[in-house]
């Protein structure tokens, strides 16, 4: 079993689950834009109009995680929901109350709140401005992140600045996600990710400064590709050892070691060069922006699903410049790994053991929070779905590994996801839930799973134990 006092929760995203994207006062975002603007941007020209009606169904949320005995929730707010041009001359008071009253009927629940302040929907009124590229963005977010802090500070002690900003940032040069901006590759993915780390570390920086009487933890949620060497030889490790440096490493290593990893400095300003370029396509933190962003983690948000394997070697359609290029790094996967709906996803349970040993190794054991963890099926038996129990219970058996017999810190594990809900570019084709959510019913009718009453009874079997 787990260690006592150990959190089993759920997560989930705002865009992906709230809908009412224009009801009381909420500004657009750039997931509304490009779903608009672009219907077949996502499967089935899907968008979160609706989604899963959380924005009205909240109680029945909360009420489905107390059943389960679910103990934190991981939520995420929509900036424009609460700002709608996204900066603070307009607040919008219908949608912070929306996040009082979801926030007091969790705690009600005897549920605890963990917020992302940010999980890719973009207010669009900023977006026009540049979006993550304007390096203004920074003490804009840090506004935002103030006006959160102080509405909701006494009441939320879990917080997380950036949902996966690898993924977001990748926005800014592939059509992976919005604003899908293909046209900036290998280069607009830097300056994004720049501007967010600048964010975060306004934002750390600003919660120790003026709310730390609250006493709550700050974050970030990491992403990226979790890797293995593809053979023994030392280019195979390196290459895999360069996949976690360029994606997860992208993040965490400035924010736990003070700068982005030597193993992407070299690449990125050796290629800029041989490109003509002066100067680097990955830009430099001043003095003042690397005192802010070392230290800025009071806990290790990881996302972890999957691990990949790493070769040596661009991969045959990596384009100049690219993030691909600039890596140097091949992914596959192998043929025994248990496939899942999510073309990414292969069912490796041992990988989550070997990346919270990894993090503790890097980052010099800190405390971990999994804040992502889950599996994805295509919902043709709605609510029968003993593949999610099976990695659930076998994921969690290598993580108390991790725990017991590897000495990581790790305190808590959170689902993703509580909902069905919109899975991105795969719309609703792809389901992580707990909880199935019928989206051609215009109530969203909710029923939970075998996982949920799978996880119902480990978390209950937890419980009596201690
Ligand atoms: C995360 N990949 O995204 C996000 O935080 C969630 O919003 C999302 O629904 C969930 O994982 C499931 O996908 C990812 O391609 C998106 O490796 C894509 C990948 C990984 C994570």
């Amino acid at each position: 079993m787990f260690p006592k006092g150990f959190i089993f929760g759920a997560a989930t995203a705002a865009y992906q689950i709230e809908g009412a994207w224009n009801v009381d006062g909420k500004g657009p975002s750039i997931w509304d834009n490009i779903t608009h603007t672009r219907p077949d941007f996502s499967k089935g020209n899907a968008n979160g109009d609706v989604a899963a009606d959380s924005y009205h169904k909240y109680k029945e949320d909360v009420s489905l995680m107390k059943y389960m005995g679910l103990k934190m929730y991981r939520f995420s707010i929509s900036w424009s929901r609460i700002l709608p041009n996204g900066r603070t001359n307009d607040i919008n008071q219908a949608g912070l109350d929306y996040y009082t009253n979801l926030i007091d009927e969790l705690l009600a629940n005897d549920i605890e709140p963990m917020v992302t302040i940010y999980h890719w929907d973009l207010p669009q009124a900023l977006q026009d401005i540049g979006g993550w590229l304007n390096p203004d963005i920074a003490d804009i977010f840090a506004d935002y992140a103030d006006l959160v802090f102080r509405t909701y500070g006494s009441k939320v002690k879990w917080w997380v600045t950036l949902n996966e900003a690898y993924m977001a940032a990748t926005g800014y040069g592939s059509d992976g996600f919005a604003p899908a901006l293909t046209n900036l590759h290998g280069v607009g993915e830097y300056l994004a990710g720049h501007n967010m780390l600048r964010a975060h570390g306004k934002a750390y920086r600003l919660y120790k400064a003026k709310y730390s009487h609250f006493g709550g933890k700050v974050s970030m949620a990491f992403a990226g590709w979790f890797c293995v060497p593809w053979s023994d030889s030392l280019a195979d490790r390196e290459a895999s050892e360069r996949c976690h440096e360029f994606t997860y490493g992208w993040f965490s290593h400035p924010i736990y070691i003070g700068d982005y990893p030597p193993s992407m400095r070299v690449a990125i300003n050796k290629n800029s060069q041989l490109e003509g370029r002066n100067t680097s396509r990955l830009p430099y933190f001043t003095a003042e922006e690397i005192r802010e962003i070392k230290g800025s983690s009071d806990f290790y948000g990881l996302n972890h699903y999957t691990i990949s394997l790493a070769k040596d070697g661009p991969s045959s359609n990596a384009l100049t410049p690219s993030l691909e290029y600039d890596m140097r790094t091949t992914m596959g996967a192998d043929p025994s790994w248990t496939p899942s709906a999510a073309s990414w996803l292969k069912v490796v349970p041992q990988s989550l053991r070997l990346h919270v040993q990894t993090v503790k190794t890097k980052y010099n054991n800190p405390e971990i929070v999994i804040t992502e963890n889950g599996y994805a099926d295509d919902g043709s038996r709605p609510t029968d779905d003993p593949e999610r129990i099976k990695y659930l219970e076998s994921y969690m058996a290598e993580l108390r590994r991790g725990i017991y017999e590897d000495g990581c810190n790790v305190t808590a594990h959170l689902t993703w996801s509580l909902l069905d809900n919109f899975e991105w570019r795969d719309g609703y084709t792809v389901k992580f839930g707990l909880v199935s959510v019928d989206f051609a019913s215009p109530n969203r009718t909710r029923s939970l799973k075998r996982s949920g009453y799978w996880l119902k009874d480990y978390v209950n079997m937890h419980k009596i134990l201690y």
